[in-house]
């Protein structure tokens, strides 16, 4: 039922992977091997501005919070009965990396048509190798030839989704090189995040209040005004910026008067930071509705996960 041309054998291994995953049992090296390869397949044939149909669940960081995933599965409805678009930084800060993405991995290699899994600025090399996925590797494998598997893999994920032609959707935000979804089309994007330039800008950008653009402190990419996202959704018939990256306490917030949404679906991020998560649902008439969530509940883990302070309840 996945759509693709899988034989039913190769369907039962990944089912039985999948349920496995969801345990929160890591694969082995080889069967990440194999994984990764078939996902390359998928995600080569996939476009810079991967077109998506709604209905389809939008989703912004998860950043290795395994059960913050399931709970959002749990309360967005399963991969295949409900459509995913998840909009990068899968990995670093939580303490399930490794688990978090074999399953998207896993989910996508399944299900290709019914998930659509775009690139973050943590889904390169250089940046997993400070915030945690590297080590992370290391520790459940012995070696680093997982981390060097699914580093590989993600050069080839897309940069950018496009919802019934209306809602752009892509980890950081605009870039002054791009004025059009044409030409991002264009780009070679297979490779490591660059430093600088357009694809860089399209995974580390952040709206702002200021007008025009600015100087990001991130030191990568650029912030960008509300005069900057009207021309731009004007230019490309576009009636919204879909966007994750930054915390924000709601689990999702508007900017530029409901031009751009930021989404954000780790709940309780880093384990302290005490925010609610979010996820977007576009129905099939294009309607909007969020849906926010609190943290799984943890077991064999110290109670960090809890927001309102006991006094409340
Ligand atoms: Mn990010």
């Amino acid at each position: 039922m996945g759509g693709n041309s899988m034989s039913p054998d190769t369907c039962t291994d990944l089912d039985e992977q999948i349920s496995q995953l969801m345990q929160c049992k890591p694969l082995s090296e080889l069967q990440v091997r194999v994984l990764c390869e078939k996902a390359k397949e998928i995600l080569m044939d996939e476009s810079n501005v991967q077109p998506v149909k709604s209905p389809v669940t939008i989703c912004g960081d998860i950043h290795g919070q395994f059960h913050d995933l399931v709970e959002l599965f749990k309360i967005g409805g399963k991969c295949p009965d409900t459509n995913y678009l998840f909009m990068g930084d899968y990995v670093d800060r939580g303490y399930y990396s490794v688990e978090t993405v074999t399953l998207l991995v896993a989910l996508k290699v399944r299900y290709h048509q019914r998930i659509t899994i775009l690139r973050g600025n943590h889904e390169s090399r250089q940046i997993t190798q400070v915030y945690g996925f590297y080590d992370e590797c290391l520790r459940k494998y012995g070696n680093a030839n997982v981390w060097k598997t699914f580093t590989d893999l993600f050069d080839y994920f897309p940069l950018t989704a496009l919802v019934e032609s209306e809602i752009f959707c892509l980890h950081g935000g605009l870039s002054p090189s791009i004025e059009t979804l044409d030409s991002i089309r264009n780009f070679d994007r297979v490779q490591e995040v660059p430093h600088e330039g357009p694809m860089c800008d399209l995974l580390w950008s952040d709206p702002d209040d200021r007008c025009g653009w600015g100087i990001s402190p991130r030191g990568a990419g650029y912030t960008f005004g509300q005069d900057i996202s009207e021309q731009f959704n004007h230019t490309n018939n576009l009636k919204l910026i879909a966007r994750a990256h930054q915390l924000v306490m709601d689990g999702f917030n508007w900017a530029h008067e409901q031009k751009v949404v930021t989404i954000f679906s780790a709940p309780n991020y880093c384990y302290r930071c005490g925010n609610m998560a979010s996820i977007l649902e576009v129905d099939d008439f294009k309607g909007q509705t969020f849906i926010q969530f609190e943290p799984a509940p943890r077991r064999g883990e110290p109670d960090v996960t809890r927001r309102t302070p006991d006094y409340f309840l």
